[in-house]
């Protein structure tokens, strides 16, 4: 069943029913203000970091469901209604959301009123904009009332939940009911909450007209006992222009409208942050300086501004975009790589794992390696962007090469709440820093100088802390020679060091970084894949001695996975802190782990001794369903104290047996190297979310975006996916898909263009933008074989890569496979 279809040519997903099975949620901003937006106009918005300076509130894990957001009221006699139906749920007609790149449209009728509420976060400025346009389509004269609504939150979310009572007596506003800004008369609500502490911002809701009455009080607005779905302030057709004192400050407008048959009105709502100036500090006394908000307001307080917004931040994502474009018979294909994919990738650059519909924003932040990895993804679109990325990720390492797990957006300061051990963490810096020298050829960033641990006295060039990120695996190796792991690798839930957990306690907080021995076949394979980068690029920067010593290792590495790390079948998953096999056939539950086979044969392991097929094998054969490819099997019945959280979820959830999207494109990838061409597709197919489109009641998430975790065959929802939107399988399935299956990848010398296409993938395009050129690629699938040679503006050339010309601007390439 669908509940929406794809506009591809307006890049739209179109949602026509409010009642999804989840709330399904686009993401506006692409710099440093975001907002959460759903389908019913929940969500809530941010200034850089969804813990320290959220704006407005969002009540997670509540009923209804998806409580709070931007919302527009309007009153039309007795009838109270929303144009994106939450919250008061007073059914509308015509119902339609259309999510965009950065923008949202929520439009809906009632009563021979049609009203369409327009969300964007403007290129270059820190506030969301939400335009109503809301039009008489019946025979006689209207007189309604408009109400914007928000909640104010109180800055700091872990404390607007864990210490309101503090809350319930700072919360301070300011209201300007009638002011000239530029040519127009607005209204404006300033939150000025914590200015008293902290003196350098503040928020401010205003609209585009001076408004007929407001409210900046909660139990005003709603009433004591009252609720968001009818607010006592609308029923009545009031408003109280309330001063909050204290408690819960809320913004909200009200509009006395008429409008004559056929009439239309635009009304412009403006959420933002404001600092002040470095030179003009607050007064003591509660004044704030208000010119940033007014310079702001100024920007956007009429439609027409707000349509040329639209139109830039459109202009912006066609720009973007323009970087990677395929056109081949499959459209499902077409529009995720084309369109959700990449812009997902945008997403998981900005938020990493901190804020989404389920991620509170209050806890992960930004963490090492999922940063990096979400790197892999973005990198093509905002290779500045990516550059300053990596340097922010690198100064949070510790000067032994382990890193902190994850660092605060705001204050780019590692979180020592969770502090470092994760021993694949330092690995992924170099993954992500090779895939910006590949993608840029910018090797000036290697001798960026570089805190460590934030300390810039400890600065490094860059290339120093990749070297220490290698070393650190060099000189962790357990006793199979294979790497310590930590208190986890890649798989957060696999504590094999963990032994002082029992049910209930903390899994992962407390585990000792080095200490028993448990190691990981995982980040052996990582060591490979990502050591022979680094050589790599010890090679490009001339350091020969270097490259020999770390190509040596790598061989070691390769040598210890074959002689302790295959398990007959297939690559086992580790050893634990007694050296028992973990993911082998000996287990009882868990003999297989996806993680070591996708990532070993990326790396090129086990390949020529014929055992990359056997793995794969094994994977078809035991992991792969209907739905994708399942972390490990069989599910751990009961909990294992020596293996950690991986055992604490019933059988078919998360990371115990669950399909773990984010390890499927590993799959496809290693698919690649064997050259199983229909295999490698058929693996990207199974989690692709516009191919689950028609099975949405059962899949349950948004349809254009991955989620994190898909329940496998052991659970009783199998096919139910969880956890939207922020997930590494982004990235890696941009990467699977854009690089290796369609086979167009950024590589040290040029650009590579190794197609591995399905038999019912015949011919295909793509226009790449690569460094200062565009490169027109034309494929045709005939011969099924690999790339030996390409040819390149009419001339023949041999290999598969298209060498760097700084002088070329303009490449047509020709694939015959
Ligand atoms: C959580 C797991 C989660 C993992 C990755 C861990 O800290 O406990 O439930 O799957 O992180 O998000
Ligand atoms: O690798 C982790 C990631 O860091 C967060 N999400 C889940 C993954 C697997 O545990």
């Amino acid at each position: 069943m669908q509940f929406g279809f794809f506009d591809d040519i307006n890049k739209e997903y179109v949602i026509t029913t409010p009642e999804t099975p989840l709330p399904w949620i686009n993401y506006l901003g692409c710099e440093n203000f975001f907002s959460l937006k759903s389908n019913t106009g929940g969500g809530y918005c941010f200034y850089k970091d969804a813990k320290l300076l959220r704006l407005t509130r969002y009540r997670y894990n509540n009923s209804p469901l998806d409580n709070n957001g931007h919302y527009i009221y309007i009153k039309d006699e007795d009838t109270i209604w929303n144009p994106g139906w939450q919250p008061s749920q007073t059914p509308v007609e015509d119902y339609t959301c259309r999510h965009g790149l950065g923008y949202t449209v929520i439009s809906s009728s009632k009563n021979d009123i049609k009203a369409t509420q327009t969300a964007l976060v403007p290129i270059g400025d820190n506030c969301e904009l939400d335009k109503l346009t809301i039009k008489n389509t019946g025979n006689s004269v209207k007189h309604l009332s408009v109400y914007s609504y928000i909640e104010f939150c109180l800055w700091n979310a872990v404390d607007d939940c864990n210490n309101f009572q503090r809350n319930f007596s700072t919360g301070e506003v300011e209201v300007q009911p009638e002011i000239n800004i530029g040519t127009a008369a607005m209204s404006a609500i300033y939150h000025k909450t914590e200015y008293r502490e902290r003196r350098n911002h503040y928020a401010v809701h205003a609209v585009s007209t001076a408004a007929n009455g407001f409210d900046t009080s909660r139990e005003s607005f709603i009433g004591t006992y009252g609720s968001p779905a009818m607010p006592k302030a609308v029923k009545e057709g009031t408003s109280y222009n309330s001063i909050a004192s204290g408690w819960s400050p809320v913004g909200s407008f009200r509009i006395d409208i008429d409008l004559e048959p056929g009439e239309e009105k635009e009304y412009v709502f403006i959420i933002g942050y404001a600092e002040n100036p470095d030179d003009k500090k607050w007064e003591s006394f509660g004044i704030i300086n208000k010119e940033p908000a007014y310079a702001l307001l100024e920007k956007y307080n009429t439609p027409a501004k707000f349509d040329t917004a639209l139109a830039a931040l459109k202009d912006y994502w066609t720009h973007l975009l323009s970087s990677y474009i395929v056109d081949t018979e499959d459209k499902k294909l077409c529009r995720m790589v084309n369109i959700w994919n990449q812009y997902q990738c945008m997403v998981t650059f900005n938020m990493s794992r901190s804020a989404s519909y389920y991620e509170s924003g209050t806890g992960r932040g930004m963490g090492f390696r999922d940063s990096c990895q979400d790197l892999l993804g973005f990198v093509h679109l905002i290779p500045d962007s990516a550059r300053q990325r990596i340097l922010d990720i690198a100064a949070t390492q510790f000067e032994d090469g382990s890193a902190y797990h994850q660092y605060q957006p705001l204050t780019k300061k590692g979180n020592s709440d969770i502090g470092s051990g994760f021993n694949d963490d330092p690995l992924w810096l170099i993954a992500g820093t090779a895939a910006y020298l590949k993608e840029t050829g910018d090797f000036s960033i290697l001798d960026e100088k570089v805190a460590f641990d934030c300390d810039t006295s400890k600065a490094q060039p860059l290339m120093e802390h990749l070297r220490r990120s290698f070393n650190y695996t060099t000189t962790h190796l357990g006793p199979h020679k294979l790497p310590l792991i930590g208190r986890a690798d890649w798989n957060d839930c696999l504590n094999l060091n963990c032994f002082s957990s029992a049910p209930g306690e903390s899994f992962q907080t407390t585990g000792p970084s080095e200490g028993p021995v448990a190691e990981s076949v995982f980040i052996a394979g990582m060591y490979v894949k990502y050591g022979n980068e680094y050589a790599d690029i010890c090679h490009i920067a001339g350091l020969t001695e270097e490259e020999n010593a770390v190509r040596s290792h790598v061989d070691d590495m390769y040598k210890a996975v074959l002689d302790a790390g295959w398990d007959g079948e297939w690559f086992l998953r580790a050893y634990d802190a007694e050296s028992r096999k973990v993911g082998s056939h000996e287990c009882e539950d868990g003999q297989i782990y996806i993680e070591p086979q996708g990532f070993c044969v990326m790396a090129g392991i086990g390949v020529k001794e014929g055992l990359a097929q056997k793995a794969m094998d094994s994977v078809e054969k035991i992991l792969d369903t209907k739905y994708g490819i399942m972390i490990l099997q069989p599910a751990y019945r009961s909990y294992h104290l020596e293996l950690g959280e991986v055992s604490s979820y019933p059988p078919g959830y998360k990371e115990n047996a669950g399909i773990f999207c984010h390890n499927n494109p590993w799959v496809s990838i290693a698919e690649t190297v064997i050259d199983d061409k229909n295999r490698a597709f058929e693996t990207y197919k199974k989690i692709c979310p516009a191919y689950l489109e028609e099975i949405s009641e059962i899949h349950r998430t948004e349809p254009y975006v991955y989620s994190q975790m898909i329940a496998g065959k052991d659970a009783a929802s199998f096919g139910e996916a969880k956890n939207s939107w922020l997930t590494g399988t982004a990235a890696w399935t941009f990467t699977s898909i854009s690089q290796y299956i369609l086979g167009v990848r950024a590589s040290f010398e040029g650009l590579t263009i190794d197609p591995c296409l399905p038999d019912s993938i015949k011919n295909l395009t793509i226009t790449r933008k690569f460094r200062d050129a565009v490169y027109n690629i034309t494929i045709s699938n005939e011969k099924h074989e690999r790339v030996s040679s390409l040819i390149v503006n009419g001339s023949e050339i041999s290999g598969n890569t298209v060498p760097y010309n700084k002088d070329t601007k303009v490449y047509n390439v020709t694939v015959n496979i």
